[in-house]
């Protein structure tokens, strides 16, 4: 029996390598049948099968192609186990603005962020990718947010979570600042002089506790 769930894993990882998107539904589904956790098929299956893909991709084995047939798959899965991870909206927990960065599109992680605040109770209103500041602050004004979350996957475009952050400090607006991404780093984060950096959704979620606790505590 823990064999199954095992394999099953393994078979999930391969199905997001390979892209097979039927198949990654069907794999989900089955572990989900078998009572196996939703946050369990995300980090023992997808994740560690996306890894593999970014592996390939940075060593020239696969190509942009590949990867979004393979980011396809992951999402329909992501899809599946989005409702059963994300709990309601209208808690008390606080409200968070999360987005990928102008210029870029990588949104896989900044939307597992998203499920995993949501599901801790946080309000999450996602502004999508390629998001600039005043969309980022617009939102957060119409919303009455305490955090921004920023996500960037490209070292081209993690520079503009500074133009973001500078603004808020600029326009003494009271917003806490998160920020994440495969090439972002705490040392980065602080030079920057965003308040928190979270390297996974595990650890994001416990940053928004805290950041929405000095948040309070400042206000
Ligand atoms: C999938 C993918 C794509 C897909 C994106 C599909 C999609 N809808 O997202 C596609 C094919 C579109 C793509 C395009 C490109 N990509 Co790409 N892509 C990737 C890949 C393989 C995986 C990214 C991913 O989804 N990882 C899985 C998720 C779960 O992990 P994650 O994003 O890191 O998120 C976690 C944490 O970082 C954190 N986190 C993320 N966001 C946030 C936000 C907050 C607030 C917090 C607290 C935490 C947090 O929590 C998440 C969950 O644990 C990476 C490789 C890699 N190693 O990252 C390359 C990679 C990022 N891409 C790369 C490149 C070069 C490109 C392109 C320029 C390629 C091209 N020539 O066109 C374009 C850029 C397009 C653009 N303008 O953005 C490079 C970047 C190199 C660099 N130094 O900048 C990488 C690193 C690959 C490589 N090694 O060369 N890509």
């Amino acid at each position: 029996m823990e064999n199954t769930e095992k394999e099953l894993f393994s078979q999930l990882a391969q199905a997001v390598i390979e892209g097979k998107q039927e198949i990654t539904v069907a794999l989900t589904n089955e572990l989900l049948t078998l009572g196996t956790e939703p946050k369990r098929i995300l980090d023992e299956g997808l994740m560690p099968g996306m890894e593999v893909v970014g592996i390939r991709f940075r060593d020239n084995i696969i190509f942009v192609p590949q990867v979004l047939i393979s980011a396809r798959a992951m999402k329909s899965s992501l899809a599946i186990l989005e409702p059963l991870l994300s709990k309601s909206d209208i808690s008390g927990a606080g409200t968070i603005i999360i987005g990928t960065v102008k210029g870029d599109i990588h949104d896989i992680g900044k939307n597992i962020v998203a499920m995993m605040l949501r599901s801790s109770g946080f309000k999450v209103v996602d502004i999508g990718i390629d998001a600039k500041v005043e969309k980022f602050l617009l939102t957060a004004e119409q919303e009455g947010a305490q955090i921004l979350g920023m996500s960037a996957l490209l070292t081209t475009t993690m520079g503009y979570m500074k133009t973001v952050v500078t603004r808020v400090r600029d326009d003494k607006l009271p917003y806490k600042i998160m920020v994440g991404g495969a090439p972002i780093s705490r040392q980065f984060a602080e030079q920057i002089g965003a308040d928190g950096y979270a390297r996974n959704a595990t650890e994001a979620v416990a940053m928004a506790k805290k950041l929405m606790e000095e948040f309070k505590t400042a206000s």
